[in-house]
């Protein structure tokens, strides 16, 4: 573990270092910088009860880190501590200023995230009065600051108490989705209020979110005084790629005190591309310069090729002193690319020319309370996203526009980002106030993030138009009011068709822009033929997991199915007096009004009941799993019609049970090992569809695949009862079959052995197994599946150890555990045939003697 994260330390290290003496080389700063984030306390406002807080923070986890509240995720504790967001808190510091600074040409604080009704006290005099978590606010302070002890004070205004006013003066009701949870937040009249505060959405609960609507200072807060001239923003515009080389221009947006004459330039690494001479003139304002990359690395995505990067540094030289901004580019073309063609019109991403398949998940927030959310978490959840072959992850537009280094990690991974803004499940007010603060929060976002390689696109909103054209939200408020419904759908309409789209137009032309997801088109509901869509049919409409691949649309944008937490994480947050699917605790961490209904209606029908609590858990991972798993074959194999499949979800903000890959503590649910198999670049996956049994065979590498193709009908016993074995020469970037047989003749023929057989195929590349996937001819409850003699062996290994593992009949589902101890297995829930072997890796720091002692290995059927 050590070992691991040593690396990127010292790498950045080295890096800051050289940045450093390039700075210095060039000149002393323009500017000095500061982060104010100590000496805060903070304050329940009425009371006086100062008490030390953390910066960036939140009022719960401030609470909590004093011990005046339990922890809220903890058994029911969320349902106490509604009143927190009821009350106002107050946040306090002190901070020592040099007389030298302020005579500096501009001293500003700088407030990276508010959340969200902050009033800003400076020395005691107001100087700011917030209302957008999102946005960044720079504040001019000079005047305001003296030499000497500062003191900065916040004042948060309930977020609730400031919803109701607004929700009050309204005058009707606007449509808002039961996310909104009022009623568990005790709101009065159970008032939906979360939409009319620029503020994450899924703090106000959701369908796998408690319900806890914080305040806090989420981001740092900095001291920024500097002379002459700031760049305040480098924005690098790729111009043109060839082989030979790659043409850009740098625009730099520069805030300066006085005019003056500057001189900007831009170097890659220590290599000088650009210089150019500029008059500057007071305030701000673009200046731009063209530089070229000579034989450019492209940027590809996972799987594809390296997603190389360029250090690009812009210097802003005044007075002999330096400005610089750094920043990193990908050089890539990626077109959203629209054409109609005979089924309707196509939705795929064309990267470097080439047409490439979208294999991810959405993605939400890693915790309700964002502050504690640290670099390691969001390593390991871009990792997990990496070593399960994604190439695209959605952020959803219910949660946050992520911090920078979410975006640096899928840079470097070669992961995409479908960006969503964040507005999601609800209509929206549309005052003119309400426009012009979501077009502030959309430029400081756009213009934030718009460098990175690993956004692909920008997308208005999250079902909204679905909610209203196809929920019934539309006719039921025409049927209250034509006039109020008509201005309900102006406003969506002036935030997705107008002000969003007109920033990205302005700020970011390069990149696309998609009103809503799911759609078809601006304002065009979701059709099958021509955009995205939202798959609810499995889950919702208890339709059976065959369907993923028979409702197949242009691009799954989401479709899932739920699991609980593994025991282990169970144990983290309930007790064995909950550890019951229906008991209170149990039902509380489930959001889903249909939740562990379903859960149990989709296992019965192809299980029988589990035994015990720990064994449902075990057969509901393996469930979702084995359900999804329809999903990720069924769309890869319906490509170039279908190019997308993002699942919902690949994480969760609290221990419940939801569609997450992987749960709240990070922990890889079995969906997280199929997902990786699934979306492996070339996939072997033997499937039925109408009157026959296939094999179809996926290869999303650019190049075409020459391999053997084995197939057998194996008993569990490891009797061969069938065996086929040909040489397959698979096209570039291509789906296919590659095997077809008549259902009813199998059936007929291997009636006797149906019950107590598996189907293999494996494809084979160079000696090497690339891709190997099983099938069952009928549902786990009607197989004889026997109960199994494993052996194992451990041995030292890097990291941790080796487990090799064999077993003398079919091992259904092998599922390895070591109780509360941390590890990584390397596989899991994986099925072990007879005379197959498999070494599984544990990354774990555990000493072999406690392995020994804490090692379980349980297979399915011993669940029943
Ligand atoms: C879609 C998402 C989320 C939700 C999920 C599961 O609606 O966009 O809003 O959590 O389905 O219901």
């Amino acid at each position: 573990m050590i070992a691991i994260i040593r690396w990127p330390i010292l790498a950045t290290f080295a890096l800051l270092i050289l940045a450093a003496c390039t700075t210095n080389q060039a000149g002393p700063n323009l500017m000095i910088q500061k982060e104010l984030n100590t000496n805060w306390t903070f304050n329940q406002v009425g009371q006086n009860e100062w008490l030390p807080a953390t910066v960036p923070g939140t009022v719960h986890t401030d609470l909590l880190a004093n011990k005046k509240i339990e922890d809220p995720f903890y058994r029911l504790n969320e349902h106490d501590l509604q009143w927190i967001d009821k009350e106002d808190w107050e946040y306090k510091t002190t901070f020592t200023v040099e007389a030298a600074l302020l005579k500096m040409d501009r001293v500003e604080l700088d407030f990276k995230g508010l959340d969200t009704y902050a009033d800003v006290m400076l020395n005691g005099q107001q100087i700011a009065s917030t209302d957008n978590m999102f946005r960044e606010y720079t504040i001019n302070a000079k005047k305001v600051l003296k030499p000497g002890d500062n003191e900065l004070h916040i004042v948060f205004r309930s977020p609730i108490t400031e919803g109701i006013k607004k929700y009050d003066a309204q005058g009707y009701v606007i449509p808002v989705s039961d996310n909104d949870l009022a009623k568990i937040g005790q709101v009065e009249g159970d008032k939906q209020v979360s939409i009319y505060t620029r503020k994450a959405g899924y703090h106000f609960g959701w369908d796998w979110g408690p319900r806890l609507v914080t305040s806090g200072i989420w981001r740092p807060v900095f001291l920024n005084a500097w002379d002459e001239a700031k760049i305040e923003n480098l924005q690098i515009v790729q111009q043109e790629v060839s082989e030979e080389k790659a043409s850009f221009t740098a625009i730099f947006e520069v805030d300066a005190a006085k005019k003056g004459k500057a001189q900007i330039s831009i170097k890659n690494d220590d290599l000088q591309l650009a210089s150019k001479a500029i008059n500057l003139v007071e305030g701000i304002k673009t200046y731009s310069v063209d530089f070229e990359i000579e034989k450019p690395k492209l940027w590809w995505t996972i799987g594809l090729g390296e997603p190389h990067l360029y250090n690009i540094e812009g210097t802003l030289l005044a007075d002999e002193r330096t400005s610089t901004k750094n920043t990193r580019i990908g050089i890539r073309t990626l077109e959203l690319v629209r054409e109609k063609d005979k089924h309707g019109t196509s939705f795929y991403f064309k990267l470097n020319g080439h047409p490439v398949f979208m294999k991810g998940a959405n993605y939400i927030p890693n915790d309700v309370f964002l502050p504690r959310v640290t670099e390691e978490n969001y390593r390991t959840v871009v990792e997990t996203a990496k070593n399960s072959n994604n190439n695209m992850l959605r952020i959803w537009g219910g949660g946050i526009y992520e911090n920078d280094l979410f975006y640096e990690l899928c840079d470097e991974a070669g992961i995409l980002i479908w960006q969503d803004f964040m507005f999601a499940c609800a209509m929206f007010p549309g005052d003119e106030a309400f426009l012009d603060n979501v077009r502030h929060e959309a430029i400081d976002n756009v213009k934030r993030l718009r460098n990175h390689p690993s956004i692909a696109m920008w997308c208005g909103n999250n079902e909204i138009l679905a909610a209203w054209k196809g929920w019934g939200w539309e006719n039921a408020e025409r049927a209250k009011s034509e006039e109020n419904a008509d201005k309900i759908w102006q406003a969506y309409v002036d935030i997705f068709h107008k002000t969003l789209p007109d920033v990205v137009k302005e700020f970011d032309p390069q990149r696309s822009y998609w009103a809503s997801s799911p759609s078809s088109g601006m304002g065009v509901p979701a059709d099958l033929v021509n955009g995205d869509e939202h798959y609810w049919g499995v889950w919702w409409g208890k339709e059976p997991f065959e369907t993923y691949a028979t409702h197949l649309p242009r691009f799954m944008s989401e479709y899932g199915f739920q699991s609980f937490p593994e025991i282990a994480s169970v144990r983290k947050y309930a007790t064995p007096e909950d550890y019951d699917i229906f008991s209170e605790v149990m039902k509380s961490h489930q959001r889903s009004s249909i939740g562990n209904g379903t859960i149990e209606y989709y296992m019965l029908k192809e299980y029988k009941k589990p035994k015990d609590f720990e064994s449902f858990l075990y057969v509901n991972h393996v469930l979702q799993a084995e359900g999804i798993k329809f999903g990720l074959e069924g769309h890869r194999r319906a490509m170039p019609f279908c190019m997308g499949s993002l699942y919902w979800q690949i994480n969760d903000c609290w221990p419940v049970a939801s569609w997450s890959s992987t749960d709240y503590y990070q922990k890889w649910k079995a969906l997280q090992y199929y997902v990786k198999k699934g979306f492996s670049q070339v996939l072997v996956s033997p499937y039925e569809e109408g009157i026959k049994y296939k094999v179809g065979i996926v290869n999303d590498r650019l190049e075409p695949l020459h391999a053997e193709l084995r197939m057998r009908m194996v008993d569990f016993s490891g009797q061969v009862i069938w065996e086929e074995a040909h040489l397959v020469d698979i096209p570039a970037n291509s789906s296919d079959d590659y095997f077809d047989v008549n259902k009813n003749e199998w059936r007929y023929k291997y009636r006797k052995q149906l019950k107590n057989v598996v189907f293999t195929a494996e494809l084979i590349e160079n000696g090497q197994v690339i891709s190997k996937n099983n099938y069952y001819f009928l549902p786990f409850k009607n197989l004889n599946v026997p109960e199994p003699q494993i052996e194992y062996a451990i041995s030292k290994a890097e990291d941790g150890f080796d487990i090799a593992l064999k077993t003398d009949k079919l091992a259904k589902n092998v599922y390895l555990q070591i109780e509360d101890e941390e590890g990584f297995f390397s596989d899991n829930y994986f099925d072990l045939l007879p005379n197959e072997k498999a070494t599984i890796h544990l990354k774990t720091i555990i000493s072999e003697e406690k392995l020994n002692e804490v090692l379980s290995i349980r297979t399915l059927d011993d669940a029943f």
